[in-house]
């Protein structure tokens, strides 16, 4: 790592400034003129900022960017900006635009070993606040896509080897379990916006892949109801006629060998019939690309496929109500 000057997290001006998109002459004016952050020194004089100065000053840049007055905003903790944010309806907390696509990738490396150092020591408020900030630096898809994903599948492995006990896995499920409660759209969908079930199969008790899914279809503009883990076909199919939804959206994560899931998932394409689309995605998918041909189901592939797939059903929704 070039710019970082030790093992705990500090950083020099520029790289500050590369991801905060704060230029550093503006960094420098506003911690003089207004304390916006304040840096420690190393030894040779320099500045050094932490993740938080980081987070901060990213904010300060979209909300004065939002029209806000750096003076008045400047002394404001980061909860506050993040609710100035939600309040001016910011769409740069949903899409991070500044970071080229390298830099994003080497942010979430970055976040992801300090993430899985924090469930090794079983620490749930610096994983909490490494979430936070790696959430405002990243945007919500590739926080979803780099860091929460690779950051489980770790979590898995370490699981499965044992170097983790169960309990850290639950503390870090529980922490992305809430967190999601924020990435979720609060704002009501246009009239009309394609509606979308989501869920998992009964016997499948992963449920985070689901809510991620979810998330990302609401960013593409799906009124999603998402109904959590553990569902038999009857009862999805049941919330695609309350809803009237276009598709349902299931999430597999865990193989089996018995004959459970070919079942349910013929079932429920059955009780949803041939217009409402059933999506499939999770890393168990690949293990039953046969049922899922067999079945109709459009297999998804990764979380671009879903975002090309999600375009197209609108599209054709369009049409039909049209
Ligand atoms: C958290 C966790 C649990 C938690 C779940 C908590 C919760 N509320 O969800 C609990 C404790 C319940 C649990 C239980 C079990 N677990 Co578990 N668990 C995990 C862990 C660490 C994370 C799972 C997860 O949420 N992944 C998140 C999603 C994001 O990952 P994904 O499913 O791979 O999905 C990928 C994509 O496809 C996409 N995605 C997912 N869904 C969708 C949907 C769409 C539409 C799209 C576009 C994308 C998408 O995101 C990912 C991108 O690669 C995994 C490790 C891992 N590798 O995932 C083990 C893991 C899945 N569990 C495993 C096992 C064995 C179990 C248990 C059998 C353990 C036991 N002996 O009891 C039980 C089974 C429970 C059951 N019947 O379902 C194994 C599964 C092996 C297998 N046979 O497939 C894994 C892989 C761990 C391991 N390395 O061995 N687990």
């Amino acid at each position: 790592m070039t710019n970082m000057i030790d093992e705990s997290s500090r950083y020099l001006i520029s790289t500050v400034s590369k991801r905060s998109g704060v230029k550093s002459d503006l960094v420098r004016a506003w911690e003089r003129r207004y304390q916006a952050v304040i840096p420690t020194r190393t030894t040779g004089g320099h500045r050094v900022y932490t993740d938080q100065d980081i987070a901060r000053l990213k904010l300060l840049n979209q909300a004065t960017s939002n029209g806000h007055s750096i003076s008045q905003i400047a002394q404001y903790s980061l909860e506050e900006l993040k609710q100035l944010l939600k309040a001016d309806l910011c769409p740069e907390l949903i899409v991070t635009p500044t970071l080229k696509t390298s830099d994003r990738l080497y942010l979430a490396e970055d976040y992801m070993e300090k993430c899985y150092a924090a469930v090794l020591a079983f620490d749930a408020l610096v994983l909490e606040t490494h979430f936070e900030n790696a959430l405002v630096e990243l945007g919500i898809e590739p926080f979803i896509e780099h860091l929460l994903t690779p950051l489980l599948t770790v979590i898995g492995e370490r699981w499965r080897s044992g170097e983790l006990r169960p309990v850290h896995e639950h503390m870090a499920s529980s922490i992305i379990r809430s967190l999601t409660y924020l990435l979720r759209n609060n704002n009501t969908c246009p009239k009309g916006a394609p509606r979308m079930i989501v869920s998992t199969p009964i016997g499948e008790l992963h449920e985070l892949g689901a809510l991620l899914a979810a998330v990302i279809a609401e960013l593409k503009g799906w009124q999603v109801t998402y109904l959590g883990a553990n569902l038999p076909a009857e009862e999805i199919a049941a919330a695609v006629k309350f809803t009237n939804a276009s598709a349902v959206t299931i999430s597999i994560t865990c193989t089996t060998d018995d004959q459970q899931l070919p079942r349910e998932l013929r079932r429920l394409k059955k009780l949803i019939g041939h217009d409402v689309a059933l999506i499939v995605g999770g890393k168990a998918a690949e293990h039953y690309t046969q049922l899922l041909e067999d079945v109709g189901v459009l297999n998804i592939l990764g979380y671009d496929h879903f975002r090309e797939i999600l375009d197209l059903l609108a599209t054709q929704h369009k049409t039909s109500t049209h």
